[in-house]
C-alpha cells in the first residue's frame, strides 16, 4: 500500500462526527496514524475504532490549554512525534443578531479562535521536536466571505482564524511547517442536519455555480491535499470550497 500520507502522523479535532470524522477517515486511508481528538471521549474512541490502521483516540476540549498541552504528551507517547494538524472543531450556532451577547460572543472567541491558537501553538512545537517540518490545516469558512445571517461571533472567529493561518505561515516557514486553511461552503454534517442550517440549503444551492449539497467527504479532499507533499510550495493560503457560492 503506498498512501501520500504513508508514515505521517496526524491528529483532526472535532473528529467524532461531521466533517472532522470525515478528515480522519480521509488522512487515515492515505496512509496517516491519525489521532482522532474530539470533546466526546466515547464517540471519538467509536471513529478511531471504525478507522483502523492504527488510529487512536484522545479527548480534549480545544479551548483548555492543559487538555491541549495533554493531547499533544500523549500523542508523542503514542506516536513519537507529529506531522499533521488539523484544526476542525468548533461551535458552529445559529443565532440572530438580537440574542447575541458577551456570554455567546465570548465562548465563539474561547473555543474557536483561541482553542485554534492553543492547538496551533503546543502542537507545531511538537512538530518542530522533530525537525521534519510539517502542516496545519485549518478549517474556517466561506461564512467569512459572504457575510452569513444568524452566526455573527462565529463569521468574526474564523476571520480570526485565516488571519492566524497567514501570520503562523510567516513564523513557521523556516521550519518547512506549511500553515493553510480551507473554507467550507455550507456542508451537510451532523451537526448542520440537527441545527437551524439545514433549512438553508436550497437557497445556499441557489448560490453556488453547481448544483448539489456539500459533503463532508469533499471538505476532506481539500483537507488532505493540503495536508500533503503535492501542496508542499502552498503556506498562508486560504482554499476554498463551496462549489462556487463565493468567487474571489
Ligand atoms: P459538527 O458540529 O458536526 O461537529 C463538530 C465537532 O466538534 C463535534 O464532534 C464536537 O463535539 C466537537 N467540538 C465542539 N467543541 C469542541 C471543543 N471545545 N473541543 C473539542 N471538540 C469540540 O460540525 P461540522 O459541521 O462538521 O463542522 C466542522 C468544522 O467545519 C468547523 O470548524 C466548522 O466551523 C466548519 N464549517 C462547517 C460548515 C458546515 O456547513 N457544516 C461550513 C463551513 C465551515
Ligand atoms: C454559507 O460555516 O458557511 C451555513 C453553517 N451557511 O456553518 C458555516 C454557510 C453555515 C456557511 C456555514
Amino acid at each position: 500500500m503506498s498512501g501520500k500520507l504513508d508514515g505521517r502522523v496526524a491528529v483532526v479535532t472535532g473528529a467524532a462526527q461531521g466533517i472532522g470524522r470525515a478528515i480522519a477517515e480521509r488522512l487515515a486511508a492515505d496512509g496517516a496514524r491519525v489521532c482522532v481528538s474530539d470533546l466526546n471521549a466515547d464517540r471519538a474512541k467509536a471513529v478511531a475504532a471504525a478507522i483502523g490502521g492504527g488510529a487512536f483516540a484522545s479527548p480534549c476540549d480545544i479551548a483548555d490549554e492543559g487538555q491541549v498541552k495533554a493531547l499533544f504528551a500523549a500523542i508523542d507517547e503514542a506516536a513519537g512525534g507529529l506531522d499533521i494538524i488539523v484544526n476542525n472543531a468548533a461551535i458552529v450556532p445559529f443565532i440572530a443578531w438580537d440574542e447575541v451577547d458577551l456570554a455567546h460572543w465570548q465562548k465563539l472567541v474561547d473555543v474557536n479562535l483561541t482553542g485554534t491558537f492553543l492547538m496551533c501553538r503546543h502542537g507545531t512545537d511538537l512538530m518542530r521536536a522533530k525537525g521534519k517540518g510539517g502542516a496545519v490545516v485549518n478549517i474556517a469558512s466561506n461564512s467569512f466571505f459572504a457575510g452569513t445571517p444568524n452566526m455573527a461571533a462565529y463569521v468574526a472567529t474564523k476571520g480570526g482564524v485565516i488571519g492566524l493561518t497567514r501570520a503562523l505561515a510567516t513564523e513557521l516557514g523556516k521550519h518547512r511547517i506549511r500553515v493553510n486553511a480551507v473554507t467550507p461552503g455550507l456542508t451537510e454534517s451532523d451537526g448542520v442536519k440537527a441545527s437551524p442550517h439545514n433549512e438553508a440549503f436550497a437557497f445556499v444551492e441557489m448560490l453556488q455555480a453547481m448544483p448539489g449539497k456539500g459533503q463532508p467527504a469533499q471538505i476532506a479532499d481539500a483537507v488532505a491535499f493540503l495536508a500533503s507533499d503535492d501542496a508542499g510550495w502552498m503556506t498562508g493560503q486560504t482554499l476554498n470550497v463551496d462549489a462556487g457560492m463565493v468567487r474571489w
